[in-house]
């Protein structure tokens, strides 16, 4: 519009100046100034002049005078050729600007501002950018140009589109039985997910997440992140957003599954804990993180409380962490509690009667901790088990990373 603006002021003093040429022949003044000075608009130095006389009468006089002299000059000018053809083009190039920008403001904003209208394949992340490029090195919309207001809600709900919404996140530790269970149950229900492995000594993420360090945290990206595997998977299957609903039964009540879990506790953490942190699993792949880990997670059969106290130092915890001395006794251990476990799987698929429940969702995922152990041996059945639900959960087990 300013450009628009300068056009019709420049337009408009060749006009004067043309008619002044002519006019001037009469009077010094252009047709401007006349106009200007008729009785309907009058300079504020006459008005004074006028005043000074303190004749009522006489400003009337002089105003008929004026009047007639400027329909004198107006009928001159109307009649007047060059002026007439000029103001002529000077508005025809008015109406034409302003319809031209009528015409561009009602065009698409899916016009890239710099395609000259030819680019509307242009892809949407490009015009994105672009619309960027207009914020910083302008704040002016001018000829041809689309504001950013214009652009910029259409480009990114655009580019949105293109990418599909976003998938929900968990955030885990890949050791965690916790963490295996949402992830055994996406994993069976299908539901594409992203998987982020935390670092076992990176207290800010969880925290700015849901306020404390524990993991499995899930974030769907649309309400607040929370954690609680139990309540991670009971939402989920319960959601129709992500596919049918009700895929694993409610706990049953069966003690001989939490019997047999309690009597392994302290085995399976013996076992276990040293090999997750001489792994290399995601969490550990910093000797802060495997340290976090050492000093959170007592070696049996300390106590935790005595072992996160003053009483040991780190030195003596990796000590114990360190100790095999113990590993053929435990992993006798074991191998006969897993020939107990035997008879408690119902089948490949499920360990209760009945189909898929939140007890498998439960067991498989403490059973899975077992496979980093080098050593054990798995009757047929709960091998069964694992390797069925590995494959149907989608979900790796530590078989060919055991130590
Ligand atoms: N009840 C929680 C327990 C989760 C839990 O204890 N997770 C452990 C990892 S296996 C944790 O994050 N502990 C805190 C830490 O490692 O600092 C759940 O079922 O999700």
């Amino acid at each position: 519009m300013a450009q628009l603006a300068v056009l019709m002021a420049g337009l408009l003093l060749v006009a004067e100046s043309q008619a002044s040429d002519v006019a001037g022949r009469s009077t010094p003044q252009g047709f401007m100034s006349k106009y200007m000075s008729s009785p309907i608009v009058r300079p504020a130095s006459q008005v004074q002049d006028s005043m000074a006389f303190k004749d009522f009468d006489t400003p009337k006089i002089a105003d008929r005078e004026e009047e007639q002299a400027a329909q004198k000059l107006l009928a001159n000018h109307s009649t007047d050729p060059i002026s007439l053809s000029i103001f002529g083009i000077g508005l025809v190039s008015f109406v034409t600007m302003l319809g031209l920008t009528l015409w561009r403001a009602l065009q698409p904003a899916t016009i890239p501002t710099n395609s000259g209208g030819l680019g509307l394949d242009m892809p949407m992340m490009e015009m994105k950018s672009q619309d960027s490029h207009v914020n910083v090195n302008s704040g002016r919309v001018g000829w041809g140009q689309l504001s950013s207001q214009n652009l910029h809600p259409r480009t990114v709900m655009s580019a949105e589109l293109k990418a599909g919404p976003a998938r929900p996140t968990l955030y885990v530790y890949d050791h965690c039985p916790f963490c295996v269970r949402a992830r055994l149950a996406f994993g069976l229900k299908g539901i594409k997910h992203d998987v982020r492995f935390m670092a076992n000594d990176d207290v800010d993420l969880p925290t700015a997440l849901i306020g404390k360090k524990i993991a499995p945290i899930f974030d769907d990206g649309k309400s607040a992140p929370y954690a609680e595997s139990l309540d991670i998977v009971r939402n989920v299957d319960k959601d129709s957003a992500y596919g049918p609903t009700g895929t694993f039964r409610e706990l049953s009540d069966r003690t001989d599954l939490k019997a047999w879990q309690k009597s392994v506790q302290a085995t399976y953490r013996c076992l276990s804990r040293p090999r997750y942190v001489k792994s290399y699993l995601p969490e550990f792949v910093t000797e802060s993180s495997r340290s976090t880990f050492v000093k959170n997670h007592q070696m049996p059969p300390a106590e935790k409380a005595d072992w996160k106290s003053d009483k040991y130092t780190m030195e003596q915890r990796w000590a114990l962490y360190n100790d095999q001395s113990k590993d053929a006794e435990l992993i006798a251990e074991m191998n006969s509690k897993l020939k107990d476990l035997e008879p408690l799987i119902h089948s490949p698929d499920c360990c209760t009667e009945g189909g898929l429940s939140l007890d498998d969702i439960d067991l498989w995922s403490r059973l899975r901790s077992l496979t980093i152990v080098k050593g054990l041996e798995f009757p047929p059945k709960v091998r069964a088990y694992l390797d069925t639900l590995a494959t149907k959960g989608d979900l790796p087990l530590y078989d060919a990373i055991a130590l």
